[in-house]
């Protein structure tokens, strides 16, 4: 039998045929995908092949082999054993959500997740959400990065999940496709799942539990069929957002306006830090390319491994 992995907590697996049938599926013994070392060899979105056995009164699959991924959104766990984690696969676009504050989502946070998705050519959206609780300076500062991102060739909406403000545009931006929601936890994620199919009624992180930061609500990543033809996958917060397996030397092509400058520097293996007549750093003078991203740049290209952890804000319990 041949289906899609719509949710995984780890050691077991929901998979769902082509006929729509459910099965829980378990993983044959250890096995690994070439090359990745991952704390879950199967993740949402994957195809797979298992077989049906039954024990007792119980059917269960027995997964045994994966296909090959078309894409995959991998990152560096937050602890210290750097584990890697693939939190989805086979992906059409992302929709990663953002708050200024409540959580706060850091620039740096953004962009480490950004790069990782430029590795795999997956289309990112950033959606700036909770638009209703902002004062003017902090919309202000939305604009201002939305503006950023923008230049960069992102695109950016301004969201309520709770008063629906834009929500219609991202169903649209969602038809005939498979997406993930992403983002620290706290920022939305299910609370716009809900708001796109209110029948859905998933678990959101109730009024008199904002406070205690640092809980997630979703557990495991989860995908969910639209009734507007469109897969939606639900993932639980994600803290800091290390990135894996990338060479220095190839980082900078991931920043889109790096990139497109990289043919201006003088030695056309720049990485744009102490090179001279580096194209990247005259337009980071003339403010061309924003600050921000340069700082990020250059955390990542120093292999700051520890330092992507700076922008958790939940992370001391
Ligand atoms: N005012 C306002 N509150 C919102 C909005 N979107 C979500 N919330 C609230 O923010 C809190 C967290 O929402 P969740 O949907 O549980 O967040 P999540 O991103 O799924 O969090 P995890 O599952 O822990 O990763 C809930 O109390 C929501 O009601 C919004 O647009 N405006
Ligand atoms: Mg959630
Ligand atoms: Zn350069």
């Amino acid at each position: 039998m041949v289906g899609i992995v719509y949710k995984s907590t780890g050691s077991w697996y929901t998979v769902k045929t082509d006929n729509g049938d459910f099965y829980d599926c378990r993983i044959k013994g250890k096995f690994r995908i070439k090359g990745i070392k991952s704390t879950n060899p199967v993740a949402v979105g994957d195809v797979v092949h298992f077989q049906v056995e039954t024990i007792g009164d119980d059917t269960i699959g027995i997964i045994h082999e994966i296909e090959e991924r078309k894409n995959y959104i991998i990152r560096k766990s937050v602890n210290l054993s750097k584990q890697t984690h693939i939190i989805a696969a086979n992906l059409d676009q992302v929709f990663l959500l953002v708050t200024l504050n409540n959580p706060p989502t850091y620039p740096v946070f953004i962009d480490r997740f950004l790069i990782t998705a430029e590795a795999y050519e997956i289309p990112v959206i950033l959606l700036f959400n909770k638009v209703d609780t902002y004062t003017p300076e902090e919309l202000d500062e939305i604009k201002f990065l939305a503006a950023l991102y923008r230049k960069i060739g992102y695109t950016c909406i301004g969201i309520s999940a709770t008063t629906g403000k834009n929500v219609e545009k991202v169903k649209e931006m969602m038809v005939g496709k498979t997406s993930m929601f992403s983002g620290h936890s706290g920022v939305g994620k299910s609370t716009l799942v809900n708001a796109i199919e209110p029948t859905l009624d998933i678990k959101t992180k109730k009024i008199s539990e904002q406070h205690l930061q640092g809980q997630h609500t979703t557990t495991f990543a989860e995908m969910f069929d639209l009734s507007f033809n469109a897969r939606i996958i639900d993932t639980p917060g994600i803290k800091g957002f290390g990135i894996v397996d990338m060479e220095k030397e190839e980082i900078g092509d991931y920043f889109p306006e790096f990139f497109k400058l990289k043919q201006d520097c003088k030695f056309n293996n720049c990485i744009h830090v102490d090179e001279p007549k580096c194209a990247v750093k005259s337009a980071l003078e003339n403010g061309e390319i924003a600050w921000s991203r340069y700082n990020s740049y250059l955390q990542m290209i120093k292999g700051e491994d520890e330092n992507y952890r700076v922008d958790i804000h939940d992370d001391k319990k």
